[in-house]
């Protein structure tokens, strides 16, 4: 059975740049269910119930097919805000301004520079339609590459490993931002954990 991860910080340690309902509704009721529904999707496959997650999502085709949807969408929201939990850190603790340099280097090399990247990053967060995430990925051929998927879906279904990825579903902003979902990608900057995008990338 799946169970909810452990935050590595409190619901306010992100102020002002996410706010602390917001974090708490996201966190304890969102990612609490995506993980509840995904344990139900799993009830009657016992099998299933202790592989890990990344192993259910690259693998979704050979999943029994009553269950292939409720898995890709609650596997992919347990996975995902696992991940983007572990992508964020206070500004004052060890959230780092600007990527390490192993990061930095790669950004620079495939997008010119680390403004560049961030305007791509921007941009494509900001255009994804409705509901979805935008990411930073490192791919088959171990290039980096930016872009977004739509609902719950996940990079490591696409064989791709993701360094950096941002919630842009409005229950990820709309307490404090409502429609601005550009002023909250701007501020997101200032939480971002580049200390784990390192750490993804040479894993
Ligand atoms: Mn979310």
């Amino acid at each position: 059975m799946f169970e909810l991860p452990k935050l590595n910080y409190s619901y306010d340690s992100l102020e002002p740049y996410i706010d602390t309902k917001t974090m708490e509704v996201h966190y304890s009721k969102h990612h609490k269910a995506y993980t509840d529904n995904l344990n139900k999707a799993l009830e009657n496959y016992p099998e299933l119930q202790n592989l890990p997650i990344e192993k259910l999502l690259t693998d979704l085709t050979s999943l029994p097919k009553d269950i292939v949807e409720a898995v890709k969408n609650n596997g992919g929201g347990y996975y995902n805000h696992s991940l983007f939990w572990q992508m964020l850190a206070p500004k004052n603790g060890h959230s780092l301004e600007k990527p390490n340099e192993y990061v930095a280097d790669m950004l620079n090399a495939t997008f010119g520079s680390f403004d560049a990247f961030k305007e791509l990053f921007t941009k494509t967060a900001t255009s994804r339609f409705g509901s979805g995430w935008a990411w930073l990925v490192k791919n088959a051929d171990d290039k980096l590459e930016i872009y977004s998927t739509p609902n719950q879906e996940t990079p490591i279904s696409q064989g791709k490993t993701p360094l950096l990825t941002l919630d842009v579903w409005e229950h990820a902003y709309y307490l404090k931002y409502q429609n601005r979902r550009a002023e909250y990608i701007e501020n997101w900057w200032n939480v971002v954990n580049w200390d784990f995008a390192q750490k993804q990338l040479l894993a």
